[in-house]
């Protein structure tokens, strides 16, 4: 069994790792190295910001435990708000801007395959709003 709490185990780590852009913080609880098959990561997207996103080898599922904002789908045009207790899940690996709201907005994300850790730095598959 492995027991993480984000204090002390994740918060100042190296997995805690802070968006270049400033979006998000994201919190990795679980990662590759952990050897289960997906990532777990406890995500701040901050309020009032627009983040362009295409993850073109993972699905991910996100569950949002606080804040709002919203998803706008590309495909469909379509866009959902997002506030406690909605789930998104990118099972096409949607394009899509994630958007903060009001307030800051906390969620739990699921990766497959799991992320390394890497990812953000490479920016594969995750690429900023560039207009
Ligand atoms: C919900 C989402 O995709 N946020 C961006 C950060 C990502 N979850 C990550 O790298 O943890």
């Amino acid at each position: 069994m492995i027991v993480r709490r984000l204090t002390p185990d994740i918060l100042g780590t190296d997995r805690e790792v802070e968006s270049e852009n400033g979006n998000w913080v994201s919190r990795r609880l679980v990662l590759a190295d952990d050897g289960v098959g997906f990532s777990f990561h406890d995500t701040i997207i901050r309020a009032g910001t627009e983040t362009y996103i295409h993850y073109a080898n993972h699905i991910e599922a996100v569950y949002c435990v606080a804040g709002n904002g919203e998803i706008h789908d590309i495909a469909n045009d379509t866009t959902h708000k997002i506030s406690d207790g909605m789930m998104y899940l990118l099972n096409n690996h949607d394009r899509h801007y994630l958007r903060g709201g009001t307030e800051d907005m906390r969620l739990i994300c699921v990766f497959n395959p799991p992320l390394t850790g890497k990812e953000v730095h490479d920016e594969n598959g995750h690429y900023p709003l560039m207009s």
